[in-house]
């Protein structure tokens, strides 16, 4: 079933003349699916064995008949997956800035693999020795102090999994026509980890924060040195030094060797490399708070400190780039998220929004986390139009697109969380509309 979605794969298989992971599949596992879905009066989708059969006697592929290959020290994804990439876009002459984008509608489960966590660089990813690395603590506090890895590792470690979403994506909604481009080169600003630290509040408490402290100024040691005001009672409440992403040590491009993770909060005050936490009562109107992540309104005001990301859902399959292989079963699924808790629930309109439907939670929904949903999909090869709205614990919905757009200056693009629709024509064509 799964196969007929994934169509990028079968265009690969297609074009190299190889079968899809679906038509490898094992014949047991098939042939009971089959059965599976026909006893439930379901028309199996590509139920013809293709090659299972090539299993037996003289016709079994090569990779049966001589040994496989010895092992690696580091393990690299399969080669047929070569086209599972992040999407990179810098201005020219100038490699250090800018973002590459997670492929989310090539993945699945709720994840981000570490090499295709999406990144978003001020000034070039920095090469920190660390053993030369430290983390200051300092201004109003009783003692400042300096940590170093060594040091951090020795601190009790805590695991969450949480997502991290550039307040800029999903910008391209903005726009007054669709975007016609995959999701993930829309909203691939956004990627799901599990990340491993030091709750900031025990290193605070250790440093012992002065009365009338409100706010701490944190500083990257990159080349930006990027810097940003965030409430100390964030600091005090979940935010955590990650160290660790996905079990192993943080990567470069998110951080190495340790960066604020403040879950649920936009990923820019999520600051990398970080060097320096300088608690005062004020402020510091950095340059990242002040020209970039402010919120232009319609009466030409710009609003400042907008921290955390709204309740937001993505359908990724199908979707852009995914046409259907003609009338039959397919799974809609996709991601859902919110910056203030868990998610409460996602429904599903395949009417453009006439009538919605609730989809099932992939299993554990976890606050600030990525959530898979899925809704089983019947289609009868008319054109159809696909959208997803997901309301969080709080009760937070996800506006429509109209009602987003309205709030904010034209062109305004931070923070969208607007429901988003995919277009399906009656030859399985998608493409994004505005609905
Ligand atoms: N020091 C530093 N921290 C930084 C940045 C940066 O350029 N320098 N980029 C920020 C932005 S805008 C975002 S969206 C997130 C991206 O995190 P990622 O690259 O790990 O996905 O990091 C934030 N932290
Ligand atoms: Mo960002």
């Amino acid at each position: 079933m799964g196969a007929r979605v994934r169509n990028s794969e079968k265009e690969t298989a297609a074009k190299s003349g190889e079968k899809t992971a679906a038509e490898k599949g094992l014949l047991g596992r098939r042939a009971l699916l089959q059965k599976a879905l026909l006893s439930a009066g379901v028309a199996a989708a590509g139920a013809s064995f293709a090659h299972a059969d090539d299993d037996v006697g003289t016709n079994a592929p090569d990779w049966m008949k001589t040994p496989g290959r010895t092992f690696t020290p580091y393990g690299v994804p399969s080669k047929w997956q070569e086209k599972v990439q992040r999407t990179i876009a810098n201005p020219p002459g100038r490699p250090g800035t800018g973002v590459s984008r997670t492929p989310l509608q090539r993945l699945e489960g709720t994840i981000t693999p570490a090499g295709l966590h999406f990144e978003r660089h001020h000034n070039g990813v920095p090469d920190i020795d660390p053993a030369r690395h430290e983390l200051l603590i300092h201004g109003m506090v009783k003692r400042p102090l300096a940590f170093s890895l060594d040091v951090l590792l020795r601190y009790p470690m805590e695991t969450h999994i949480r997502f991290v979403e550039c307040s800029g994506n999903s910008g391209g909604y903005n726009q007054a026509q669709p975007p016609q481009a995959t999701s993930g080169e829309i909203n691939g600003l956004l990627s799901g980890s599990e990340w491993t630290g030091v709750r900031l509040a025990t290193l605070l408490n250790e440093a012992g924060v002065a009365p009338g402290a409100k706010w701490v100024i944190a500083e990257g040691a990159d080349a930006a040195a990027m810097s940003r005001s965030i409430p100390l009672v964030k600091c005090m409440d979940d935010a955590v030094i990650a160290l660790f992403q996905n079990g192993e040590a943080i990567r470069p491009e998110q951080g190495y060797p340790m960066r604020l993770l403040l879950p649920g909060f936009e990923g820019n005050m999520n600051v990398k490399w970080i060097r320096r936490l300088n608690v005062t009562d004020s402020v510091v109107d950095a340059r990242d708070e002040t020209s970039h992540y402010t919120e232009l309104m319609p009466g030409g005001k710009a609003r400042q400190f907008m921290f955390p990301m709204g309740a937001k859902s993505l359908i990724l399959k199908p979707s852009f780039g995914m046409n259907l292989q003609g009338p039959g079963w397919y799974e809609v699924s996709g991601l859902a998220w919110s910056g203030a808790g868990r998610i409460a629930k996602v429904e599903v309109s395949k009417d453009a929004g006439k009538t919605w439907e609730l989809a099932a939670l992939t299993a554990p929904v976890l606050p600030k986390a990525l959530t898979r949903f899925r809704l089983p999909w019947d289609w009868k090869g008319q054109p159809a139009t696909l959208m997803s709205r997901a309301t969080d614990e709080t009760g937070d919905v996800q506006p429509t697109r109209a009602a987003w757009v309205a709030q904010f200056a034209v062109g305004q693009g931070y923070h969208f969380n607007g429901v988003q629709a995919w277009g399906i024509e009656a030859d399985g064509t998608v493409k994004n509309v505005y609905a």
